[in-house]
């Protein structure tokens, strides 16, 4: 058993699993890996860098962490434990449940751990990742589509840009499968019809962002990075359709593949997309309607 790190998203302090907003899971898993080394560095480089986060969210005009409490669960180092992720949370309170990888390989696990019934998957990625094994891994982080659609979910992929042939034939064929490839979101009325499609998402959703599928511009320290990609505003603008134009119930979000580097941009990246997807969920539960008493006022701020 390694000894667990005392990391914490933004300095706060970490409450109890059963009362947090919002849960952060470390999946410390980087076995699947075929191009660069490193996922598995990912999840505490990520909440190093939410120390240099500001607390208030310039978009939406107010600072979340005065009214909601987070959760950094202990990291996960074997493949098998992923799917028992988020044991112990609460029951009745709702509760955003975000697991930082680790590599493309543990979504399947964590959709296991955290949806009961069949939903959409909001797939982020450079990569198709719908094989069905690759360099003879059935788990590797080039066939969690494959596994997602096995456990009878609904796709719809965003900023693909990779794919080997018999992953295009199924991404046509497969009507379970609703596919925007990056080229074509180049286009204006693409991008509507994208930020269209994820406004009208209802039922279970749940968001998988490969932080491949970012212009390696932006995020230039992934596993296996691919030219083209989205940038931050345009990921920004997915989030607020999701979290705040949708009726989508939200049961769990993860970002993937990014390996820490020594400039510390691509951690960055992922600590303000990380503080935004908190910030937008924090708004979908009308938050700022409660009392102030988040874990931001728990520490001296000024
Ligand atoms: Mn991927």
């Amino acid at each position: 058993m390694k000894k667990q790190n005392i990391i914490e998203y933004q300095e706060l302090p970490s409450v109890e699993i059963q009362d947090a907003d919002v849960v952060i899971n470390r999946v410390c898993w980087g076995g699947s890996v075929s191009g660069k080394e490193g996922t598995q560095d990912a999840p505490d480089a990520i909440l190093i860098e939410t120390e240099q986060m500001e607390y208030y969210d310039e978009d939406l005009e107010y600072s979340p962490m005065k009214y909601m409490q987070v959760h950094v669960a202990d990291s996960i180092y074997e493949y098998e434990k992923i799917k028992t992720s988020f044991r112990g949370r609460s029951s009745e309170k709702k509760q955003l449940l975000i697991s930082l990888g680790g590599d493309h390989s543990i979504t399947p696990q964590l959709t296991l751990a955290v949806l009961k019934n069949s939903a959409t998957i909001l797939f982020l990625d450079a990569h198709a990742d719908l094989r069905r094994s690759y360099l003879g891994d059935t788990n590797s982080h080039a066939t969690p589509v494959f596994h997602l659609l096995k456990q009878g979910h609904n796709l719809v992929m965003v900023g693909i840009r990779s794919m080997f042939e018999s992953e295009a034939l199924r991404i046509k064929e497969d009507k379970n499968i609703h596919c925007f490839m990056d080229r074509a979101l180049r286009c204006e009325s693409v991008r509507k019809e994208l930020l269209q499609t994820v406004s009208a998402l209802e039922g279970d959703v749940y968001l998988s962002i490969d932080m491949d599928v970012f212009d390696p511009a932006c995020v230039p320290s992934v596993g296996t990075p691919q030219a083209g990609g989205i940038d931050y505003y345009f990921a920004t603008d997915i989030l607020e359709a999701l979290f705040l134009k949708s009726n989508a119930e939200i049961k769990g979000v993860d970002m993937v593949e990014l390996i820490p580097e020594d400039s510390k941009v691509s951690q960055l990246f992922a600590a303000k997309l990380l503080q935004k997807i908190i910030s937008y969920w924090g708004r979908s539960q009308g938050v700022e309607q409660r009392e102030q008493t988040g874990g931001q006022m728990q520490v001296k701020y000024d």
